[in-house]
């Protein structure tokens, strides 16, 4: 299995792709811990976050579309449609169908569990596996 993709649940499909079969939501949690991690401090930062985000901003406008997002997410795999547009659902906050600022700092609070402005491993896993379990029955890509 290879880690190439660059981003939060655009690692499932190349995880996916070398066997079919379901992941564990916290293998797949720590897993895109250490790909958002990119300065390996232990502490996914809000602006390693938005980082994250920028990649799915396809026109470079700083907002993400949810037809940019799900088009990256399902670009390998089609299959991902079902969780993808369920994960931009949470993303975004406000619902104004735009991912902007205002977005990624409200996800980043929610996943700051202790409220200290900083994201830990064990915080993101908590939270994510909470989030896949929730958005499982929209694909069965996790287990
Ligand atoms: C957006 O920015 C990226 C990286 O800077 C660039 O590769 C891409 O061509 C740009 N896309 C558009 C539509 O301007
Ligand atoms: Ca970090
Ligand atoms: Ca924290």
């Amino acid at each position: 299995m290879k880690y190439f993709a660059l981003a939060l649940i655009a690692l499932i499909p190349a995880c996916l792709g070398q066997q079919h079969q379901c992941l564990q939501p916290d293998f797949v949690a720590h897993v895109m811990f250490v790909e958002s991690d990119k300065d390996n401090d232990a502490v996914l930062h809000l602006t390693e976050l938005i980082d994250v985000f920028d990649v799915y901003d396809a026109n470079n406008d700083t907002k993400v579309s949810r037809h940019e997002y799900v088009k990256y997410q399902t670009e390998n795999d089609p299959e991902l449609d079902g969780i993808s547009n369920a994960l931009y659902n949470v993303y975004d906050f406000n619902n104004d169908h735009h991912l902007t600022l205002d977005d990624y700092v409200a996800f980043y609070r929610s996943m700051d569990a202790d409220k200290d402005d900083s994201v830990t491993e064990p915080e993101f896993k908590t939270y994510w596996v909470q989030l896949f379990n929730s958005v499982k029955h929209h694909g069965h890509q996790i287990c």
